[in-house]
């Protein structure tokens, strides 16, 4: 799967970068994102929501926040109602500073399944219904190189 196989593209985003999913979200589905993460990294999130609202703060179906600084991690998380819900935390970081990357995230029935350069990583299940969610928003310490979106049929 490569950013080739996307029906739409967005190419070297000003980052924060936030805009539509097109079409919106369903099972089947995969949005690519390639990049690369900055020597001096702390971290960035990608982040799956429900409109691009800021004041009141729209919903977020899925955070997706690697940490670099202290204990490598990647925590995911929803806000509902401008309140996080409870993180589910993975102590274990498949991205390196200074280093490109990619990272998929599939669509599925009940979940999210995210992988980086070609490994699966996690599994983030639905808190908010995929109809719900329009918008893709990535911001941090993160160089994006191209978003991807690929349809599911
Ligand atoms: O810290 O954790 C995820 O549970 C919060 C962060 C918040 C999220 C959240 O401050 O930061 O990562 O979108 C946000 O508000 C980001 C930047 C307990």
């Amino acid at each position: 799967m490569s950013v080739a196989n996307a029906k739409h593209t967005v190419l070297n985003p000003v980052i924060p970068y936030t805009g539509p999913i097109p079409g919106g979200m369903h099972p089947g589905e995969i949005i690519i994102i390639q990049g690369t993460v900055p020597p001096d990294a702390d971290r960035f999130q990608v982040d799956l929501s429900s409109g691009c609202s800021t004041k009141p703060r729209s919903d977020v179906a899925l955070h997706f926040s690697p940490r670099f600084k202290g204990s490598p991690s990647v925590v995911c998380n929803s806000l509902l109602q401008e309140s996080w819900g409870k993180e589910e935390t993975l102590h274990q970081l498949p991205y390196k500073r200074g280093a490109p990357f990619e990272t998929i995230i599939l669509v599925h029935e009940d979940a999210y399944k995210v992988a980086v350069n070609g490994t699966h990583l996690l599994e983030y299940k639905h808190k908010i219904p995929l109809n719900r969610v329009d918008t893709f928003s990535i911001s941090g310490n993160v160089t994006v190189h191209a978003i991807g979106y690929i349809p599911n049929s």
